[in-house]
């Protein structure tokens, strides 16, 4: 009888590739930082008496499994953290990776706003402090018909808003990115509307698939990912997923969001998506996996209709696309 044994060729080259790039970089990232991460606690590290470029790429301790996790292979670390979009640092994809390189993401704040029974400018740490961390792997979908595997950490939106309290007023969630042209040279041009804004309806903030993130690949978030605190929404367009956060509203009425602002009838609002509506430019009946050679089909809601199509009932969703 002939057994078949693995051997290491019958690894996928992605594979090797990223598990090996992912070793270099823990040993780089441990010579580099050595006395920091011996004394590193938290989601945030320690406080330093000396400022330092970045804390991306720390590891982050006491990360438990979430739910809604696919199974589908991750795409490699390297993809992830240099193909990215990012307007506030450039407009092409490879860009933002370096030039993100310095930002400064801490101290950082967050200022809760509007109809909300504590608003208050937070500092990051205490806004994080009571929220236990989850790794969840999700697929990002671009709009422009590109797909990623990511294992997110982070945890859920709806726990950090009931703690905020917010008011019956509240029906939608705005967050907006920091506006710093020092620090963001793609804000110098007026690509976009600076600050960039999104926004949910306030169930779709609740819902138990958004998460507020902090860190990829059990480690901080890389500034060009959206360090140091961005949200993740699975079942939509990846603009909807906002990078690097300062400010959180509670409002009544529907936020303008920065894409949508920019061209109406190419991006709406839910930005659901749906293989069903093309973009005025492009169908959106596939996408390519990020890593892949062949296109595979989009699913509806990107794969979570069964966690979130309820949301919709009763919905034309070729009008509120
Ligand atoms: N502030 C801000 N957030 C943003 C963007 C941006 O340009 N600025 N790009 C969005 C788009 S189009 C996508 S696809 C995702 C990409 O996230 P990633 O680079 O972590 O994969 O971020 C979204 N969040
Ligand atoms: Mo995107």
């Amino acid at each position: 009888m002939l057994i078949k044994i693995k051997r290491p060729s019958d690894c996928r080259e992605s594979e090797v590739t990223d598990k090996r790039l992912y070793l270099e970089r823990r040993r780089f990232l441990r010579l580099a930082w050595g006395t920091v991460l011996a004394t590193a606690a938290g989601v945030v590290g320690p406080e330093l008496g000396s400022p330092r470029p970045a804390l991306a790429g720390e590891k982050l301790k006491g990360v438990r499994k979430g739910p809604f996790s696919t199974d589908e292979e991750l795409t490699p670390y390297k993809a992830v953290t240099t193909y990215n979009n990012f307007y506030e640092f450039a407009t092409d994809k490879r860009s933002p990776a370096e030039l993100a390189k310095n930002f400064q993401t801490k101290p950082w704040t967050v200022a809760i706003e509007g109809e909300v029974k504590k608003p208050a400018v937070y500092a990051l740490e205490d806004l994080l402090k009571p929220h236990p961390l989850e790794e969840r792997i999700y697929r990002l979908r671009c709009v422009e018909a590109w797909s990623m595997v990511i294992p997110w950490v982070g945890f859920p939106l709806g726990d950090l808003i009931k703690r905020l309290e917010p008011t019956s007023k509240a029906k939608y969630v705005e967050f907006v990115t920091l506006y710093d042209p020092e620090q963001m040279p793609g804000q110098r041009y007026p690509v976009l509307k600076w600050p960039y804004v999104e926004g949910l309806r306030m169930d779709e903030a609740m819902h138990p698939l958004t998460i507020l993130a902090v860190g990829l690949y059990g480690e901080v978030l890389p500034n060009q990912n959206g360090a140091p605190l961005r949200l993740v929404v699975p079942w939509k367009y990846g603009f909807k997923s906002i990078k690097s956060i300062v400010k959180i509203r509670f409002v009544e009425q529907q936020p303008v969001t920065t894409w949508h602002r920019a061209a109406p009838h190419e991006y709406g609002f839910y930005a659901n998506v749906n293989p069903e509506v093309d973009h005025p430019r492009w169908s959106q009946a596939r996408e390519r996996r990020i890593g892949e050679f062949f296109k595979r089909k989009t699913l509806m809601f990107n794969g979570y209709a069964e966690e979130v199509a309820h949301l919709y009932a009763g919905m034309d969703l070729r009008k509120y696309y």
